[in-house]
């Protein structure tokens, strides 16, 4: 196994308006964790991560060594196995409990893609964004669209925040858990609300607001805080640019050994046959293909090639939301089998 390398050998491939990269960025700084980032450009192409042989193009990808983590369910999960001491997450069973159910509900469930409907339209004002993010959160990103549901979102999200102060931070806590400082839970339940409430036009005062809301705009207004003093002190990602970048990980070694393939996997796949995975949910034509390497309930792992320098990378995704399918076979035998 790699050690832990300068920078811990971590790099965030990301761009800055990418709430789900900020989820990332929060996790590491509240850590204290030192860590590399290449900015990404915030349409396809993608070039740095086409001569990584990665063809997903979800943002952000955490990379540590020549292992490639795709996706923030699993990237944060990685980096808390990984760096265990000071970890942000919780062990009390009841209080994982709550931070996996928040996770699922602003990253699986409803939360993000109303938020997502409530971009200003100037923000799309782009021809080649609206092509770009096609279908993308289930909209097609024009404005007309975007207007026409913009009230639907609203209600939404609306009911969120009122979800968050009546129930969780109804008793006036600090902290989701009643931590002492920010914990994994408070990360996984604010990022679309605290991406909202930057986002200037996003929220009409007369229907989301301080007023409306004190409670959940005052733990956005900590949390903000928080932040502020560990970045102070801390050192802040430090901007690799891309061929520096591509270079750090085809000449890095790999951060974890390879995992096992479980046999009682419903896929019942073999371990080393060739594969490819995506995202179910959107961009599901960029997939990934190489050698199965790990297939267990929390995680997929494929062994592919990098263009550049010909290297062997590990692309690990979540288990839930990807699928996997034999190359050869179509998806509709797979889930058939085993059944
Ligand atoms: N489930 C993924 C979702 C990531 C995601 O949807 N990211 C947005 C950016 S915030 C994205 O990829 N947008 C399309 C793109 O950048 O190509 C995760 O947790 O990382």
């Amino acid at each position: 196994m790699a050690d832990k390398g300068a920078l811990n050998g971590i790099i965030l491939w990301h761009y800055p308006f990418s709430p789900f990269a900020r989820r990332v960025i929060w996790y590491l700084q509240l850590r204290g964790l030192e860590y590399a980032e290449c900015i990404q450009p915030f349409t396809m192409p993608r070039p740095d991560l086409a001569e990584l042989g990665i063809a997903y193009r979800r943002i952000p990808i955490l990379s540590i060594g020549r292992d490639v983590y795709l996706d923030t369910r699993l990237i944060i999960q990685k980096l808390e196995e990984r760096f265990p001491d000071g970890k942000l997450g919780a062990s009390d069973p009841k209080e994982v409990f709550i931070q996996k159910l928040l996770e699922k509900w602003t990253v699986e469930g409803p939360v993000f893609a109303a938020a997502t409907g409530l971009v200003p339209t100037e923000a799309v004002n782009d021809p080649k964004v609206t092509e770009d993010r096609k279908g993308f959160c289930g909209r097609d990103w024009t404005a007309e669209e975007l207007d026409q549901g913009r009230a639907d979102c609203l209600v939404s999200i609306k009911d969120c925040f009122q979800f968050l102060e009546s129930t969780i931070l109804a008793d006036g806590r600090n902290w989701v858990l009643g931590t002492e400082q920010p914990s994994l839970a408070d990360i996984e339940a604010i990022w679309p609300f605290d991406w909202l409430v930057g986002l200037e036009g996003s929220l009409p005062l007369s229907v989301v607001s301080e007023k409306h809301f004190p409670k959940a705009y005052a733990w956005i207004q900590r949390f903000r805080a928080a932040l502020q003093d560990v970045t102070s002190s801390a050192p802040k990602g430090m901007s690799l640019e891309s061929s520096k970048a591509i270079r750090a990980v085809i000449h890095s070694n790999f951060a974890e050994p390879e995992g096992e393939v479980d046999t009682d996997d419903p896929l019942a796949l073999q371990k080393g046959t060739e594969v490819e995975m995506y995202p179910t949910d959107w961009g599901s034509e960029h997939r990934d293909r190489g050698r199965l390497v790990t297939l267990t309930p929390s995680e997929v792992t494929v062994a592919s090639r990098s263009r550049a320098g010909d290297t062997e990378l590990r692309i690990h995704a979540p288990r839930t939301g990807f699928r996997v399918t034999e190359i050869g076979r179509s998806a509709s035998s797979e889930s058939s089998a085993k059944v």
